[in-house]
């Protein structure tokens, strides 16, 4: 994909700066594709949220469902951060109200016995070369950290506290490390075979990281972190990190040598782009709950957030976290609207004026 014609790609580059004046951010979000919009959720009738993600045209189709109602500068792959498991032989269910659950949580080291992504998600890099056929702006590859991943096999379901696996860190370092080894080295073959289908970005989504004090930090999250990106910077793919946590989780992530971080909506970006420099990418980070709002507000918040980043050309915006299933969808399109109304006109052919929903 041209750099130059991707605002996405600039803004990677740290080269979007103003046009004629004009300047606006890129934007995608995360869980661009999902349960509020009525096209997946027709979709998910048909088939279980794993069975969608093992089809690779379902994968390109669902991918494409936000591409096409919101216009967004990038797509990400549809999947999620628990496929992994797949490589592991970890028996994986979605439950309605539950989330994700395993059936037998790992509890030692033994329990990872790995297969190659070549053999066990093959299906994904199909997704992506589907989708590298159709799509005019640049793709997202993703992963989560060996941390966060490593969380939902010992919890075996999402949780609030982490307790389980917070114990184990400490009771037997030795072995969580050996646990973190593993994960590291399957996020970077699962990585690689998304670099070599064709993906133009990746992000790694740490985001149960500020879980955890400064050493079990660095041995649990910046070590491996640091090692994933430069893997994947060095096949000239830029790495976005996100973690929960605000200013504090984004400082000590912005320290592990990726192109970029995406923040949580608890954190200040400008705070954050006087504490990391310049050239750091910034992404991030309105709050969701926002999109649930009205449309009045929704444009407040959001030029408050422009005006604070203006003419910053190393920022994305996008949200603090993924859009939430209650969300009206013409609240997402609205605020995509408006965010592009203001870009050079040639992003603003065609457009209602912004305001038009409240
Ligand atoms: O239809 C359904 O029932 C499934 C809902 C759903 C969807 C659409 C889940 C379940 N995951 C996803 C997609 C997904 N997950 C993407 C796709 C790309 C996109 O459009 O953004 C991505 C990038 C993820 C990443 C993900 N999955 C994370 C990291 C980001 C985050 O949310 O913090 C995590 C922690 C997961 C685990 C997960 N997947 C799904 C659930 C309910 C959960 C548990 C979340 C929790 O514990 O809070």
């Amino acid at each position: 994909m041209n750099t130059s014609s991707s605002l996405f790609l600039r803004a990677l580059n740290g080269q979007n700066h103003a046009e004629n004046g004009l300047w606006r951010p890129p934007v995608w979000l995360m869980r661009q594709a999902g349960r509020y919009m009525p096209e997946y959720r027709a979709l998910r009738k048909k088939a279980s949220f794993l069975q969608m993600c093992e089809h690779p045209e379902l994968i390109c189709e669902v991918t494409l469902q936000p591409i096409q109602y919101l216009n967004v500068d990038a797509a990400i792959l549809f999947s999620d951060i628990l496929i992994v498991a797949k490589c592991f032989g970890l028996e994986l269910t979605f439950e309605e109200g539950r989330g994700p659950v395993f059936a037998r949580p790992i509890s030692s080291v033994q329990d990872l016995i790995s297969r190659p992504c070549s053999e066990t998600l093959s299906f994904v890099g199909e997704g992506i070369r589907l989708l590298k056929k159709e799509l005019q702006v640049p793709l997202i590859g993703f992963c989560g950290a060996p941390f966060t991943v490593a969380s939902y096999f010992i919890e075996g379901q999402s949780s609030q506290t982490l307790f389980k696996t917070r114990t184990w860190a400490f009771e037997d370092r030795q072995s969580f490390l050996q646990v973190i080894d593993k994960l590291t080295a399957i996020s970077i073959d699962y990585l690689k075979l998304q670099v070599e289908a064709g993906v133009d970005a990746v992000q790694v989504f740490d985001t149960w990281a500020s879980f955890l004090p400064p050493d079990l930090f660095e041995a649990c999250c910046f070590n491996p972190l640091k090692k994933i990106t430069s893997e994947i910077e060095k096949l000239g793919v830029p790495v976005i990190l996100f973690g929960k946590g605000g200013e504090q989780s984004a400082l000590r992530l912005s320290a592990c040598g990726s192109t970029g971080v995406s923040a949580d909506w608890s954190a200040s970006l400008p705070l954050l782009r006087e504490k990391i420099g310049k050239k750091k990418v910034l992404q991030g980070n309105l709050d969701p709950a926002i999109l649930l709002a009205s449309p009045k507000i929704i444009e407040k918040e959001l030029n408050t957030l422009l005006d604070a980043m203006q003419d910053d050309p190393a920022y994305i915006f996008n949200l603090g976290h993924g859009i939430t299933k209650e969300t009206p969808p013409e609240h997402v399109a609205f605020l995509v609207k408006c965010l592009q109304a203001r870009s050079p006109t040639e992003y603003c052919q065609g457009m209602k004026p912004c305001g038009s929903l409240s």
